[in-house]
């Protein structure tokens, strides 16, 4: 017998819902609100930061979709009931992630910040040119974003070095593991690229003790950091403290302890940040929202849910 779809609640903070809620009317009934905590025919939750509680007394709630890759946003509300929690996993996204650490790698390399700085004072200077094969990119995190960025980078000729949780094979790539892997993956990364997901054992892993363990004395003159993982997995004042003292030479930052960054924060204006406002990656409902009214479809009859959350590691 199929089963009954019920009414999908779609609670987003800090995205704009229009769009999302449109396309899920497509194919079921979308409320943005739950008739009472105990409304029976919510089956599906898609979320966005959603407030604490919202979910928790829902007796028939099936599933949680995230809109986000990350779901720290979902994870920080502990009374989320005890049903699969699905995250994005798609294409358009993994492009765009790709697409981000590629730039900010090759900005890096190719000395952006030099020529920006030259520019205004109309200074035709050209510095001495690297090549990619003498600059190891370590990217922390070997999911489905930091495997993709690893690929393109290989591709470019960078030395790529990959630390993750578990043992992780990527063609070309020299990879490392767990706690004991994290020293000689910092000590072996010119360039260090954060694609963690923010969880009890992530959180505030890059600080100044990390940054200290990268290679500064490379091709670069210097070490850099690029995040675009979740801000609370650094500490803003420790990543000053690298720049200022030469640990760091350079970083390009998408997310922040804080997010709005704070008007007050000094990394608007140092000289050597590359500020992005959380848009490595930017989820789009035209690309994401098919994706989860198949699950929600295939589900119905019987097939697994996709790209679960493994809710003892958190991520
Ligand atoms: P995945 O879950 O596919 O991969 C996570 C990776 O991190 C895995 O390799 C995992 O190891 C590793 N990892 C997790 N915990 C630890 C740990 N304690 N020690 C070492 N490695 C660890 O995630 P995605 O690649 O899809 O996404 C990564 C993150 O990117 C998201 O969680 C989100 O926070 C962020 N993001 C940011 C966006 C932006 O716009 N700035 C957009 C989209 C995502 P293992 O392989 O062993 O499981
Ligand atoms: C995500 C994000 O987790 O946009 O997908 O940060």
């Amino acid at each position: 017998m199929a089963m009954d779809k019920g009414r999908v609640l779609l609670s987003l903070n800090a995205f704009h819902p229009q769009r999302w809620f449109e396309l899920l009317s497509v194919e079921r009934t979308v409320v943005s609100e739950p008739d009472g905590p105990a409304d029976p025919t919510i089956t599906y939750a898609v979320v966005w930061k959603q407030r604490p509680n919202l979910l928790s007394s829902l007796p028939n709630l099936r599933a949680i979709f995230s809109i986000g890759a990350g779901v720290d946003h979902i994870m920080a509300d502990p009374t989320i009931p005890d049903v699969p929690i699905v995250r994005v996993v798609a294409d358009n996204l993994t492009r765009h992630m790709t697409e981000y650490v590629v730039w900010r790698v090759l900005d890096h390399h190719r000395q952006g910040a030099l020529y920006r700085s030259q520019q205004p004072k109309k200074i035709w200077r050209e510095p001495a040119q690297r090549t990619a094969n003498d600059i190891s990119v370590g990217v922390m995190g070997l999911g489905n974003l930091g495997r993709a960025a690893a690929a393109t980078l290989l591709s470019l000729g960078f030395h790529v070095n990959g630390w993750s949780r578990r043992e992780q094979a990527v063609a070309g790539a020299t990879t490392f593991a767990g706690d004991s892997g994290l020293i000689p993956f910092l000590n072996a990364t010119d360039i260090l690229v954060v694609l963690l997901p923010l969880t009890a054992a992530t959180r505030g892993i890059v600080d100044y003790g990390l940054l200290r363990q990268l290679r500064r004395a490379n091709g670069l003159g210097g070490a850099v950091l690029i995040n675009a993982g979740r801000g609370r997995l650094q500490k803003d004042a420790d990543i000053l403290r690298a720049l200022d003292d030469g640990t760091l030479k350079e970083a390009s930052l998408d997310v922040f302890e804080v997010e709005p960054l704070p008007k007050t924060s000094p990394l608007w204006s140092h000289p050597k940040v590359f500020v992005t406002p959380h848009a490595a990656a930017t989820s789009d409902p035209n690309h994401l929202v098919p994706i989860m009214l198949e699950q929600m479809t295939a589900f119905e009859r019987g097939e697994p849910l996709q790209n679960l959350v493994d809710r003892e590691a958190g991520y």
